[in-house]
């Protein structure tokens, strides 16, 4: 196979001797950054943030640079770890204690930052959420991770169905608001008068820090749970991956309602001692070159949706900015094609470095690195610390370019340690000792591992994770739908979009009106990003003899491809 090649540019990368890193790195080494090492005893917002704000040197460097179409801030580590320690203060004093779930639903601000470190120094497990999540997505990761608190705003508090959630005990709300509830307290109001000093929570390396909920192919999105150890890779990821250097200014656009947005828009960069960018509002070309441009950003961490957009956005718009501090730049979350990689050397002078990973995994786990050759295309190889290969359904190792199920030796810093109230669901993800991650992929002769697509429904639209369950279900709800069936369609920009085949109810007739409607119906009710993109109205939905939607067969035909196997094809 003919395959480009890519050398790394020479540089003073943090990583330079990878081969002799994965022969001799073990994660015990990386432990040895960290104070807690002689103690046990941790905190993820004491190493990403109060850690720098008692160094001398560091604590009035600039943490966050915060900056939204109507709205620009900065908080030194020093004033983040103030306002954290009193956000802290508020918590407790409203009882939360170790282990408590408190929710963060909010677009990105200051306040959220500030919030999401005084959740982790009560000792807290903090779950954020997509700011675009609608009332059904709001109700399931509420209901299921039965959380006492929750931050957000007014705006967003229609979204919030009260009713359902006993668990919820106060609702913190950052903004004006006249609406009025023993159950409500302003965020501005508290933040005043509450001390700046906080007894930070000592808890185990094993203890809880985070949940994030994702999607699969079946059921309710499940909380992906994830503890303070984590910050090992987290940092060593910082240091290898970013290629963080104490000067540098970094951006991620993630939100931090995705694991890329906690994981790689949080805690690399402050463990390392970074400012930060963050971008609020929606994504345009002129805006995210200009955000790179204005902050003179060194670091970029972005995805392959967004890439594309500013392909097609062309270079008259990329050439009218200055983006000559851009040294590194990474993308993840879906396939980067090889085209986006060949336009970034024209566009930037810079290699864009695919890595791969997920919200289970926690961190990064295969990379491109600096210092390695890239082969546009190929996610690139494991770091140093991680066994990846590729297993066949008994999780047997399989040889080099056989497509088969992308899976890592278990036990690595980063890892889930638990899905939320479903022990089987976690167990499942296991085979033979390996961590089986559902996407498809081979591996060559050399090492480089090359993605080739999931092995069950989950579908990825612009980077988001959706499980075409929520969408069925959601669109079962609306009165005209008897039945549906929700697939990922392949698209140039987006990856996929949705796509929902539906059967109507007796006494409706399909028409453009009802079919917006219905879209509309899932828009608001679930969220933007799952709401299907195309429609069509079928006289019946194809079904396993057990009643399961064959979404496979719906994608087989809606792509002209061969069926295969409809022996369990109900008539
Ligand atoms: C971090 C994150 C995980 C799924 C994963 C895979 C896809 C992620 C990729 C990629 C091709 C890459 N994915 N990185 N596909 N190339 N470099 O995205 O987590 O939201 O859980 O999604 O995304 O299918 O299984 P998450």
């Amino acid at each position: 196979m003919d395959v480009k090649r890519i050398p790394a540019k020479k540089g003073d990368y943090n990583l330079q001797n990878y081969e002799e890193m994965c022969e001799t790195f073990s994660w015990d080494d990386m432990k040895r950054n960290f104070t807690w090492n002689e103690t046990g005893k941790v905190n993820m917002a004491h190493e990403a943030i109060d850690r720098h704000a008692q160094d001398p040197n560091k604590k009035n460097q600039t943490a966050l640079i915060y900056s939204a179409p109507n709205r620009e801030e900065k908080l030194t580590f020093g004033q983040l770890s103030e306002q954290s320690n009193k956000f802290a203060n508020v918590l407790k004093k409203y009882d939360v204690t170790k282990g408590d779930r408190v929710f963060l639903f909010m677009p990105r601000s200051p306040e959220f930052y500030v919030a999401f470190f005084g959740i982790l120094k009560t000792g807290a497990i903090a779950g954020p959420l997509f700011e675009a999540f609608m009332e059904q997505a709001v109700r399931d990761r509420l209901q299921d991770s039965e959380a006492k608190i929750l931050i957000t705003t007014p705006e967003l508090l229609e979204r919030v169905p009260q009713e359902d959630l006993p668990a919820l005990e106060k609702i913190i709300l950052v903004g004006e608001s006249d609406a009025g509830s023993a159950r409500y307290i302003n965020y501005h109001s508290e933040m005043q008068t509450a001390s700046a000093n906080f007894a930070i929570e000592w808890v185990d390396l094993e203890d809880g820090m985070l949940l994030h909920y994702t999607s699969g192919s079946t059921g309710k999105p499940k909380g992906v749970y994830h503890v303070h150890n984590a910050m090992i890779q987290h940092y060593a990821t910082g240091e290898w991956v970013l290629d963080l250097k104490e000067d540098d200014v970094y951006w991620c656009t993630a939100d931090p309602g995705w694991v890329t947005g906690t994981s790689y828009g949080i805690f690399a960069p402050w463990l390392h001692g970074n400012t930060n960018v963050v971008r609020g509002g929606r994504f345009s070309p002129e805006d995210w070159y200009g955000t790179l441009d204005t902050h003179n950003v060194t670091v970029w961490y972005t995805a392959p949706t967004a890439l594309r957009m500013l392909v097609s956005a062309g270079e008259a718009v990329v050439n009218k900015f200055d983006l000559s501090s851009l040294r590194h730049i990474m993308s993840v979350g879906e396939p980067l094609n090889p085209e986006v990689v060949t336009w970034g050397l024209k566009a930037f002078d810079l290699r864009i470095h695919d890595t791969w990973w997920m919200t289970e995994t926690g961190a990064q786990l295969i990379v491109n690195l600096p210092s390695e050759e890239i082969r546009p295309g190929s996610m690139g190889k494991p770091i140093p610390g991680i066994k990846a290969t590729i297993v066949d359904n008994e999780g047997n190792e399989i040889p080099p370019n056989q497509m088969g199920n992308l899976a890592i030796k278990e036990g690595w810093p980063a890892m889930m340690r638990a899905v939320w109230n479903n022990p089987s669901k976690y167990e499942s993800y296991f085979v033979n000792g390996w961590y089986v991650s559902g996407d498809s992929a081979y591996k060559d002769e050399d090492g480089y591992f090359w993605f080739q697509g999931r092995l069950d429904d989950v579908i990825n639209t612009a980077g988001e994770r959706v499980g075409p369950f929520e969408v069925e279900s959601k669109l079962l709800e609306h009165a005209a739908v008897a039945e549906a069936g929700v697939i990922g369609k392949p698209h140039p920009e987006r990856g996929e979009i949705i796509k929902a085949f539906i059967t109507l109810n007796d006494g409706y007739e399909k028409s453009d009106e009802l079919l917006e409607d219905i879209r509309q119906f899932v828009k608001t009710g679930l969220s933007a990003h799952a709401a299907p993109r195309e429609m069509e109205v079928r006289d019946s939905i194809p079904k396993t003899r057990s009643g399961k939607i064959m979404r496979r067969l719906l994608k087989s035909w809606e792509l002209g491809l061969p069926t295969g196997d409809t022996s369990t094809l109900e008539e």
